[in-house]
Formats: structure tokens, C-alpha cells, sequence
């Protein structure tokens, strides 16, 4: 199993973090490696447009990493309008996905409902993506603490083997929707105002998610939820163009994410795939038309005291139809302290530290994340007897 790490971008002032754990050390550049060509660093979908007919060496893994086929496998729904009305064996099925996989799919959702809809956001995504690299590039930046950025790969900077991944960064912290929306890329014209509706519905649905999860773990009182309004939201913009040599890469390594919740939006091409805690084993996941995807991250398999998994999920590739993805990332405000619910520590033993930014930041600059995920680095491990 892939050992992970974390990569950020952060920033006190931005709080930019992005929500994502790095991949393990072998993809990890060694200091010793050549930095990434100009190139390189100018993304796949430039790649492309140049006409390339294989795929270049720095994004050749080695084959211990390359994607065997797996199976795909449905994972669970949960239906919305259902779990709204508190129907008991729904609230037990969200629950259950959270316990069992980490992940599972959200429909009748109502991020289609008013005036931006799912269908619009990948549509402006895609239009984006088209643009000539000139107009994209303006968004680049080395800067990985920038709220808004057009790059590459996993972490471009950072990455042994290239990802075949270009992203758009957008911060959209519900706190702080007018200040950085000014920050958007304009081109399209209609991003501002499609993303900010998708970015506030996805809000929405995050926090009724959330909602209900505290009550399926018994915790009430709300004070958390009221902490999510002036918590972290980020959207991750993803392209994975077609791949001249799909067998040879993948679109993004196994990661787990930082926060409380992810929602993804995919389009109907197939790619995102899961680990199975349970068995090792890795499961694609069918898209389901009109579904959003759902994954526990690293702060609620903490906040629950490991009742919700945050488990290792990857993207593949294919040689025939590129794939948009949206993850909207969510977790509380980046100052706050983590650590297990008290109200789950009644009889129970703390599994895991305390977390913080600042500790993040330090895992992320010491050896420790070379060798365990940031999760295991926070996991509280008993002597036997
Ligand atoms: O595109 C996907 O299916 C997953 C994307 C993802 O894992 C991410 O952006 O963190």
C-alpha cells in the first residue's frame, strides 16, 4: 500500500491549504533528479495540443506503481431527499458507508436546484480547459500557497513522476466569497458567477452531510456546525485529458484528503478508484448520472476517533476520452485544534492526536512523511499488554 504524506499549500494569511496528502516517497522528486523541463511544467493539456503520440519518461511509473484493471464496484447511495426526513435506515446507511469504506455516492442532492447547476459547472470547467494555454497560464503560479492557481500533476514541484493531471486551485471559504472571487480567472466569462453558486450549493450540501453524521455519532449541541460557516473550502478543478499510454501513468496517486468531507463532481467517464481498507484491494468507482461522490478525509477519521475511514483513493486514465473532475474540499477553520470528540471518548480509548495546521506543516517538512501517512503520524499506538 502507497505510503503518503501531505501536500499543502498554505498560507496564514489565505489559508490555502491544499487538502490533499502527497504521494509516497518513491514519487516524491529526489533532490538529486532533474527539476521538471518548462515543458513539463506547462501541463498535459499543452502536451496534447502538441500532438504527442507517447508518453514522455518523467511520466512513466515504475511498474510496482502502474494501475492494474480492477473491478468496479457500486458503492453506496445515499439519497438525500430520504435522509432529509431523517428516514432512520438512511441515517443508518450514511453511516454505515462512512464506518465501511469512507466513501460512497449523494443523490437527489439539490446542487442542481437554482441557478448554477452541476451540469453548468462542468461545462464552464471544460470550456476553461480549452482555452489557449497563454489565457490558463495566466493563472500559473510557483507559489503554492496561492488561493487561485492553474498547475500540474500532483504537485508539480515536488513530483518524481509527473502526474497526467492539469488543476485549477480555486479558495472559496464561505467567510471569504467576496474577497477572493475577484482573484477568479474572468475567462470564461461566466466562471465567477457558475462557480460561486456550485461552490455555495456545495456548501450546503456539505454542511447538511455534516449534520447528519453528528447525529448518527451522537454529537449535539451544533457548535461544530457553526464552526464549518467560517471554516475552509477549496475546488479542486481537474483535467485528465486522453493518455497517449494510459497503462504507464495515472492521473492522480493514491491520496487521502485533509479535511472533513470531499464532494466530487465527475463527468460520466470512468477513473476515480478506491482502496478497500478492509481487503487492500482497489475498486473503480461507475459514476452514477446526476450523483456526487463523497469521501471521509483526515480530519473527521480523527474528529470520530476513527469510526469514519479516510482511505487512499487514485485517478486513472484513458487513451480516448479526456475527464473533468470538481472536488470541493471541505474542514473547519484552519486555526482550530483537531483532535477526537468528547463525546466519543466516554469508555472509549483516544486514537489519535491532536491536529493542527502547524503540525501538518511540520509533518510535512520532516522525514516522518516519508515513511507513514499523516494519519498514521497522529495515530495513538498502545503497547500490547
Ligand atoms: O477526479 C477524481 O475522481 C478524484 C479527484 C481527487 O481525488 C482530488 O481532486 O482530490
Amino acid at each position: 500500500m502507497a505510503i503518503l504524506g501531505a501536500a499543502v499549500d498554505s498560507s496564514s494569511s489565505s489559508h490555502a491549504v491544499d487538502h490533499h496528502t502527497p504521494p509516497r516517497e518513491q514519487q516524491q522528486r529526489k533532490p538529486s533528479a532533474p527539476e521538471p523541463t518548462e515543458e513539463e511544467l506547462k501541463g498535459v493539456r499543452h502536451l496534447c495540443e502538441r500532438g504527442i503520440t507517447s508518453l514522455p519518461p518523467r511520466y512513466i511509473l515504475p511498474p510496482c506503481d502502474r494501475p492494474a484493471p480492477v473491478p468496479s464496484r457500486g458503492i453506496p447511495v445515499i439519497d438525500l431527499a430520504r435522509l432529509r426526513r431523517r428516514e432512520s435506515s438512511e441515517l443508518a446507511a450514511l453511516d454505515a458507508a462512512c464506518r465501511d469504506l469512507g466513501f460512497f455516492q449523494v443523490v437527489n442532492h439539490g446542487v442542481d436546484d437554482g441557478r448554477s447547476t452541476a451540469p453548468e459547472m462542468l461545462d464552464v470547467a471544460r470550456r476553461f480547459f480549452a482555452l489557449p494555454f497563454e489565457e490558463r497560464a495566466r493563472h500559473m503560479s510557483p507559489d503554492i500557497r496561492s488561493p487561485v492557481r492553474y498547475g500540474t500533476s500532483f504537485n508539480q514541484l515536488n513530483d518524481g513522476v509527473l502526474c497526467w493531471r492539469d488543476f485549477l486551485k480555486l479558495l472559496c471559504n464561505p467567510s471569504r466569497m467576496d474577497d477572493v472571487v475577484p482573484s477568479w480567472p474572468h475567462n470564461p466569462s461566466d466562471l465567477r458567477d457558475v462557480v460561486s453558486s456550485y461552490a455555495a450549493a456545495n456548501q450546503r450540501l456539505f454542511k447538511e452531510l455534516m449534520e447528519a453524521l453528528l447525529e448518527a455519532m451522537g454529537i449535539t449541541g451544533g457548535g461544530v456546525l457553526e464552526e464549518l460557516d467560517a471554516g475552509t473550502q477549496m475546488l479542486m478543478v481537474n483535467c485528465f485529458p486522453a493518455c497517449p499510454e494510459p497503462e504507464l501513468t495515472l492521473g492522480m496517486p493514491p491520496h487521502s484528503d485533509y479535511g472533513f468531507l470531499t464532494v466530487l463532481l465527475q463527468d460520466q467517464v470512468n477513473g476515480l478508484e478506491v482502496n478497500d481498507h478492509r481487503d487492500g484491494d482497489w475498486l473503480l468507482v461507475e459514476p452514477l448520472p446526476s450523483a456526487l461522490v463523497v469521501n471521509v478525509g483526515d480530519h473527521l477519521e480523527i474528529f470520530s476517533n476513527g469510526r469514519y475511514k479516510s482511505v487512499l483513493h487514485r485517478v486513472r486514465v484513458n487513451s480516448t476520452r479526456s475527464r473533468i473532475s470538481v472536488a470541493s474540499l471541505h474542514s473547519l477553520p484552519p486555526e482550530r485544534v483537531i483532535g477526537p470528540a468528547p463525546e466519543l471518548l466516554a469508555g472509549e480509548p483516544r486514537r489519535y492526536m491532536d491536529t493542527d495546521l502547524t503540525t501538518f506543516l511540520d509533518y510535512l517538512a520532516s522525514a516522518e512523511g516519508k515513511h507513514k501517512t499523516f494519519l498514521q503520524s497522529r495515530t495513538i499506538t498502545t503497547s500490547p499488554g
